[in-house]
This record gives structure tokens, C-alpha cells and sequence, in this order.
């Protein structure tokens, strides 16, 4: 069958590095059944011979007008798809779309009409923020790690930057490759425009913000680079739950080792 993906190195190896992760985020647990979403701009990476191609969906409205992504293409998860499926078959799991002139509406370009991820509409708010503020990232995920989510089920973890102080405390690299911390949003419906609105107003401060009792959602320069930072986060709680489990409270590194840390790797805050 005929792919986008053919005689197109550079595509292939951004839908590569979408498919090697969603094969971690099934490994560690975090993609039960169709749980989470990657939405990727891949526009940089489209030839003027894609450009010509003929649409393989209806126009399908988007919901909202997001002035950003006139022309933007996107590889979309598809609906209910499954990211250990994605990770074998990225072309058949997920589709690459393209943003309308009206910035409203959106068609399927290849390869084959999957319809993208009902979470799509909140994935384009983020794109469409990130490109407003001249950010260089061009990739979103949504995820279910389990240690992270358990610990929004306790209310003082939800106050500010609770949860930022501690897991950064648990160990070093934490601070160092999460710099921006853990933003919270209280819980909202799944694909709300509420949930929408709220995590494009944390995404001003943070880079990976944690959905109340449901999930994270990370952006990044690449798929990889926001994996990365979920990844952090959730071992810094490993070693917390893990410390918990043995019946003690972890110490957490010192004010002042925190400190020499933001110094010695000129860390934002
Ligand atoms: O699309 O995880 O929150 C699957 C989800 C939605
Ligand atoms: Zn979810």
C-alpha cells in the first residue's frame, strides 16, 4: 500500500520515534486499552508534492478557530486506537491531517481515513498556543502513568507546586530535565473545553501539567522530548511511593542541594 512515509526519510523517522513511544508508553503501564494521545506538527516536514494531494476524509469541523494552524499538518493517534498497536503500525493507528484555510476544520491527507483522537480538539488548542508564542515545540502527549495520577488523589498534593518541590526533592535529574516543574489542573470532563482552556493557561508556566485523577500532558520539542520529562516525573514518585512503602517518610534533598542544583545547571527557578 501506498504511504506517505515512502522516499520520505525525514517523515519516516519522526513517525519512527512517535511508534518507538508509544511502545514505552505501553510498556510501563501507562496505555490501558486507547488511553493517551500524540499529536505531532510534522508541516516542516511536508513536501510540495504532499501538498497536491487530494483530501481522503470530509471536512470535519474542529470546534473552535485556532488562527495558528492555517495550513498546519499534523500525525494524529486515531480514535480508540491502541498505543501498542501505534507502536508496530503508526500509519494504520493514526493519520496525518491538514488544518483548512478557515483555521476550523480540518481534512485526512494519508494514508488511510482513520479519524484522529476525540482529545483532538484540546491537542490543537496546545499547538495552536504553542505557535502564538513562537515555541519551537512541536509535539503533545497525553499519558496514564499510574504513580503520577495516584498522587492527584490526595488534595495537598494539589495545592501549587506541592508536587513540583517534592518530586523534584527525590533526586537530581528531576529538577535538571523537568525544570519547568508539574503544573496542576483541578479535574475537568476528558475532552472538554474547559480541560482544553485550563491546560493552555498552565502551559504558560510549565511543560508537563498533571490532569486531576485522569492523566498527564506533556509538550516538547519532539515526541521524545516530552516523553522524557513524564518519564522524570514518574520516577522521582517511584522513589517517593517506594520510600512510603517501606514506612518511612523520604527526606527529599535539602533546600540548599536543591539550590546548588538550580545554580549549577542555570535552572529557571
Ligand atoms: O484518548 O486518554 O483522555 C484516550 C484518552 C482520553
Ligand atoms: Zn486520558
Amino acid at each position: 500500500m501506498k504511504s506517505i512515509l515512502d522516499n520520505r526519510p525525514a517523515l519516516g523517522k519522526e513517525i519512527n520515534q512517535v511508534a518507538e513511544v508509544a511502545g514505552y508508553l505501553w510498556q510501563k503501564g501507562w496505555a490501558e486499552r486507547n488511553g493517551g494521545n500524540i499529536v505531532v506538527n510534522i508541516t516542516d516536514l511536508i513536501d510540495d508534492e504532499i501538498k497536491q494531494w487530494a483530501p481522503i476524509s470530509d471536512v470535519v469541523p474542529i470546534g473552535t478557530t485556532l488562527p495558528y494552524l492555517k495550513g498546519c499538518y499534523f500525525y494524529c493517534k486515531g480514535t480508540n486506537m491502541r498505543m501498542r498497536d501505534l507502536a508496530r503500525w503508526p500509519m494504520e493507528n493514526g493519520s496525518v491531517i491538514r488544518i483548512q484555510d478557515d483555521c476550523a476544520s480540518y481534512v485526512i491527507i494519508a494514508d488511510a481515513p482513520v479519524k484522529p483522537t476525540s482529545e483532538l480538539p484540546s491537542h490543537l488548542c496546545m499547538h495552536n498556543h504553542l505557535l502564538n508564542k513562537g515555541s519551537s515545540y512541536k509535539a503533545s502527549l497525553h499519558t496514564h502513568p499510574i504513580d503520577l495520577i495516584a498522587m492527584t488523589h490526595h488534595q495537598p498534593f494539589l495545592q501549587k507546586d506541592v508536587l513540583t518541590n517534592l518530586l523534584w526533592s527525590m533526586i537530581p535529574e528531576t529538577k535538571a530535565f523537568c525544570p519547568r516543574g508539574l503544573g496542576i489542573i483541578p479535574y475537568a470532563l476528558p475532552s472538554s473545553v474547559a480541560l482544553a482552556e485550563a491546560t493552555i493557561v498552565e502551559l504558560e508556566e510549565y511543560d508537563v501539567v498533571m490532569w486531576e485523577k485522569h492523566g498527564v500532558c506533556a509538550v516538547g520539542e519532539d515526541i521524545m522530548a516530552a516523553f522524557d520529562q513524564v518519564d522524570v516525573l514518574s520516577k522521582s514518585a517511584q522513589i517517593y511511593i517506594n520510600a512510603r512503602s517501606m514506612g518511612f517518610m523520604p527526606d527529599g534533598m535539602s533546600q540548599e542541594q536543591m539550590k546548588e542544583m538550580t545554580v549549577a545547571f542555570n535552572l529557571p527557578k
